[in-house]
């Protein structure tokens, strides 16, 4: 049966974290795939994670099946967290998923229920498995012009215009905050007019959003999405525990729906039911379960903000080292970018060539399309990051 079958491409990302790990030399450096790392070059589990999570494997009285929906009391903590004090909140229902992967799976198969003629709309460039978890649910993707790589700012002049050409067979992907790959995000002008023009053309607005809190902050960066839940009738959020809890693996997420009314939205909800219990049928808990206690708990929640405050802040602080070396030893300012920029990432518009002899002459693993994960640096490679980038000419 498996003979004929032709061998897939790789994820691009995850290849190049094994390429890495193969590399033998001391200096080497993994600007690749998109996970945090303290000064000490580890992805530490949480304070509050911990403390959560010994709570639990202590008073935890079953490990029984939960339900579809996963846990009710994480669905509603997450749905408050984007959405409480906007207009959408009252018609928001969410679904526990396993991560902010199994929610893209699931509303793009939701869409693909109820309008399978639908076009999605991705930024270009977007998140690697926008377009492949897209279309695993049968709907026709495109593109919209996000990125400009000459000025390292979002063209939203471009991407204005192409969205104000889409209809009611339309879904509009954006990335809430904390751009992947660009880190260029979407200002509050532009997110107004998106709203403006959802209302007026009557597309669907579909907001992945999986860095709350590594931009500027919790409410910050949900501005955009809340801005849209204020004011149109239907949208779809895919949400993420992955980074602002660190809990990666533990593959935490949810989906939210907004409908035309609760009713609505409770009946894409049991769709989305039926949609899990046709592929992995219910959500692991444990992420979910710890979330939940964290987000119930005001001292837990207390100290995951504190965390997670600190975790923004060294990022900043590393685009900001990175902005100041750049200049100090390219006497240039052309690396500015790296501080406008929002998140774990940054396009750098370095050439394939220029990423290849970075990785054969230097050991700095650079994602394809030029994508560095400045949050994965330590402090001491930044001088290695800035001399390898100047020796291949960026
Ligand atoms: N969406 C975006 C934009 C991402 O960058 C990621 C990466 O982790 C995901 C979704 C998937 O996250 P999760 O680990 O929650 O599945
Ligand atoms: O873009 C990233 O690096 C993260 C992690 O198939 C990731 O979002 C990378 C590849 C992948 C899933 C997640």
């Amino acid at each position: 049966m498996f003979n004929e079958l032709i061998a897939p491409g790789q994820d691009p990302i995850l290849a190049l974290t094994v390429a890495f790990r193969a590399d033998q030399r001391p200096d080497k450096v993994d600007l690749g795939i998109g996970v945090y790392r303290n000064s000490a070059g580890e992805t530490p589990v949480m304070q509050a994670v911990r403390r959560a999570a010994m709570d639990l494997a202590e008073t935890q009285p079953t490990k029984s099946y939960v339900g579809l929906a996963g846990d009710e009391r994480f669905n509603q903590a997450m749905t408050d967290l984007l959405l409480a004090g906007t207009a959408g909140h009252a018609r928001a229902a969410a679904v526990q998923t396993p991560g902010a992967s199994g929610a893209l799976r699931m509303l793009a198969e939701l869409i693909a229920t109820a309008r399978p003629s639908a076009t999605v709309w991705i930024s270009r460039p977007s998140y690697v498995n926008h377009k492949p978890v897209m279309e695993s649910a049968g709907l026709a993707v495109r593109e919209y012009p996000y990125f400009n790589v000459d000025t390292k700012q979002v063209d939203e002049q471009a991407m204005l215009a192409q969205i104000a050409q889409l209809g009611p067979d339309d879904v509009l992907l954006l990335h809430g905050c904390c751009h992947n790959p660009t880190g260029g995000d979407i200002s509050a002008a532009s997110w107004q007019r998106i709203t403006e023009l959802a209302l007026e053309r009557g597309f669907l607005p579909f907001v992945d959003i999986a860095y709350q809190g590594f931009g500027d902050g919790l409410q910050e960066d949900a501005a955009g999405l809340r801005r849209l839940a204020d004011a149109v009738p239907e949208m779809v959020i895919a949400t993420s525990c992955s980074k602002n809890f660190g809990l990666y693996r533990e593959r935490t997420g949810a989906a939210i729906v907004i409908g035309e009314s609760a009713a609505a939205a409770a009946k894409a909800k049991a769709h989305i039911q039926r949609l899990a219990r046709g592929t992995y049928t219910m959500p692991p808990d444990h992420g979910a379960a710890i979330v939940a206690r964290i987000l119930h708990d005001d001292e837990l929640r207390q100290l995951w903000q504190d965390e997670l405050t600190a975790m923004n802040e060294r990022i900043n602080q590393l685009r900001a080292e990175l902005v100041q070396q750049f200049r100090a030893v390219a006497q240039s300012d052309r690396f500015d970018y790296f501080g406008q920029h929002r998140g774990m990432f940054s396009v750098t518009g370095l050439s394939a060539e220029q990423l290849a002899r970075l990785k054969t002459d230097h050991g700095i693993y650079v994602v394809d399309g030029g994508r560095v994960n400045v949050a994965g640096l330590s402090e001491a490679a930044i001088p290695t990051v800035v001399k390898g980038f100047l020796a291949v000419g960026a």
